[in-house]
């Protein structure tokens, strides 16, 4: 089997940039990397991407919400992740089950027991060997996502027009997640410069190597 590492943290932390050196890192070394993101990654995982995040008119209550995500998940897991895992290549995830717990759990207040239960479902018991959690300061994240906005000239989604409570909340929740599995979740400080941050993530990643 392959190595299955994410990547969590809250939104502008620097997982999309860092996902990408890793996995470019990992293939210069000849390892066969499969980079997704969550939700998406198929087709299908894909368009239910497009409705948790755009979708204003009929916005999904939490339920539905905690659902559409975990079904996405179900697809990206049968279809991309194990494949890859079995045939021993390397998955690179933006985001996988931390966030769920996270947002949902934490931010959105759903039961835990019932999302654990519910995610196991979803991806049949699979769990990362490696979870890199950026923490960046608040303000610090929010300075990159104005910066990225007016550079993009794109408006914030539905998820990160949560509010600031909502976020504080998310943040708790990713510390006690890396609070109760040491083992798996690494915290790591990600408000410096992207080629340190990479340096972090590496430090760890090297050991499986
Ligand atoms: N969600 C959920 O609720 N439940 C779930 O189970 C799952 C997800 C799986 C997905 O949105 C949303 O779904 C997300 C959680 C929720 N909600 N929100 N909000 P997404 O995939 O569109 O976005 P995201 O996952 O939140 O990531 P992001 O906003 O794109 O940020 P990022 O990937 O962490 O950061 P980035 O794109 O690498 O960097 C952001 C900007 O900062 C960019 O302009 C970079 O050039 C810049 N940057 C990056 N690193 C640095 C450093 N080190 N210094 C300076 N500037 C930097």
């Amino acid at each position: 089997m392959g190595k299955f590492i994410t990547l969590e943290g809250g939104e502008g932390c620097g997982k999309s940039t860092q996902a990408a050196i890793l996995a470019d890192r990992l293939e210069s070394l000849g390892f066969t990397v499969r980079r997704v993101r969550e939700p998406g990654g198929t087709r299908l995982a894909e368009l239910v991407r497009g409705l948790l995040k755009d979708e204003r008119e009929d916005p999904p209550c939490d339920r539905a919400e905690l659902l559409l995500f975990l079904a996405a998940r179900a697809q990206l897991v049968e279809k991309v992740i194990h494949p890859a895992l079995a045939s021993g290549d390397w998955v690179v995830s933006d985001r996988f089950s931390d966030s769920t717990f996270a947002y949902q759990g934490y931010g959105r207040g759903m039961d835990l027991d019932v999302i654990k239960t519910a995610n196991a479902f979803a991806c049949a018991n699979l769990a990362p060997d490696l979870t890199l959690l950026l923490d960046v300061p608040p303000d610090v994240a929010a300075s990159r996502m104005r910066r990225r906005e007016h550079a993009t000239q794109t408006a914030a989604d539905r998820i990160e027009l949560a509010g600031e409570r909502f976020h504080a909340r998310l943040r708790e929740g990713f510390e006690a997640l890396a609070a109760a599995e040491p083992g798996r979740i690494i915290k790591i400080d990600a408000a410096g410069r992207p080629e340190d941050v990479a340096e972090g993530i590496w430090n760890q990643v090297k050991r499986f190597l």
